[in-house]
């Protein structure tokens, strides 16, 4: 290893986890930045801090998706609201892919969260979707460690444009579907085979009237046919208006009815599990691509050396797991890019 561990800096990791774990907002606040800070000094430190809230996952862990417009701030607005009535803390990540540009843009301007903003059982933070296709920033992931080891519900808000379902899975339980209650659009998730990822569906607007019930009808058709992710369970179809606060509280319900469900049938364990080894293998074809996850040895050898090691950050595996492959790379020629 090139650099050495700095004790000084791992303690204060540890600490700060502690203090993430009790809930405390500025520990949150602080780590949150500490993940999202890839300077090579920062590395270990880095690493510690996920490594120690590693065994800590309290909170649950829930997409919501949706084409743009949907509705899906305003439903988590509401979403937020409803569960601190129910005095659960809640925290809210938007990966943003309009905000390249201007490397982040405010939550706070998509959500009007009047009295929560200042309620200490929430916590609001948007991301950048970087430079990944219509996808998730690599930050997402240890960020949704940082805030399940403190909330009790977390949400992550992302665009659904095909390609970042298949990617908030591999970070979250449980993903909600947000849908307008628009003629053809359901058609159009259908042949992107959207559908077949989502938990739950919300369709919203349902104070437009007619266009919305026939929306949610269309939808619960189509996931009669369809290929679902679960087999064993059809998604519920909500129906309601996120404007207006119509079916939150019926929608919190399905939430908490799923995570009874995933811990009860052990799918949760699984997805987590799963969802860990394909959140390392995806930094790991991004830095690398394929070529460099062959240097692994192949799809056995992989799962085993993500799997060696259950109890550590999936961010400590990604790292290991580079310099394995920038060692064998190293042999033949030299690898350019990365940082
Ligand atoms: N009529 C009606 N309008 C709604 C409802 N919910 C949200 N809207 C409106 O729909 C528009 C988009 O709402 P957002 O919550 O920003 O939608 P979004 O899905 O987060 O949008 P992006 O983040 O840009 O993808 C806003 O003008 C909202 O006021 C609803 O239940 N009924
Ligand atoms: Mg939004």
């Amino acid at each position: 290893m090139p650099a050495d561990p700095d004790a000084a800096s791992i303690a204060a990791a540890r600490a700060l986890a502690e203090r993430v774990c009790r809930g405390e907002r500025s520990a949150i606040s602080q780590a949150l930045n500490a993940v999202d800070d890839s300077r090579a000094s920062h590395r270990e430190a880095r690493l510690a801090l996920l490594d120690a809230v590693a065994p800590s996952v309290k909170g649950v862990r829930i997409g919501v998706t949706g084409a743009p417009g949907a509705g899906k701030s305003t439903l988590l607005d509401a979403l937020v609201s409803g569960l601190r009535e129910r005095d659960r803390s809640v925290g809210v990540l938007a990966v943003d892919p309009s905000s390249q540009r201007t490397g982040g843009a405010l939550l706070g301007d998509r959500m009007r969260l009047g009295s929560s903003a200042r309620d200490a059982g929430v916590f609001l933070r948007s991301l950048a979707a970087r430079d990944q296709l219509g996808g998730l920033s690599e930050v997402t992931g240890p960020s949704l460690d940082i805030l399940s080891a403190a909330l009790d519900f977390v949400f992550v808000e992302t665009v659904g444009v095909g390609q970042s379902e298949a990617q908030v899975i591999d970070v979250v339980d449980t993903l909600v579907f947000v849908a307008q209650p628009a003629a053809g659009d359901l058609i159009q998730f259908m042949k992107a085979g959207i559908l077949e990822w989502p938990d739950l569906f919300f369709v919203n607007k349902s104070d437009l009237g007619d266009v919305a019930t026939r929306a949610a009808a269309e939808l619960r058709a189509g996931l009669d046919l369809g290929h679902r992710r679960d087999p064993d369970r059809v998604p519920p179809v909500l129906i309601g208006s996120a404007r207006d606060g119509i079916g939150i509280d019926a929608l919190i319900d399905e939430l908490e009815a799923h995570t009874r469900y995933l811990a009860a049938s052990g799918l949760g364990e699984v997805r987590r599990r799963e969802g860990r080894l394909a959140r390392i293998e995806h930094a790991l074809r991004m830095r690398y691509g394929r070529f460099g996850l062959a240097k692994l040895g192949g799809a056995a050898d992989f799962a085993a050396l993500v799997e060696a090691d259950p109890d550590v950050s999936a961010d400590r595996v990604i790292d290991a797991l580079s310099q394995r492959i920038e060692r064998a790379l190293a042999q033949p020629r030299e690898t350019s890019g990365g940082a």
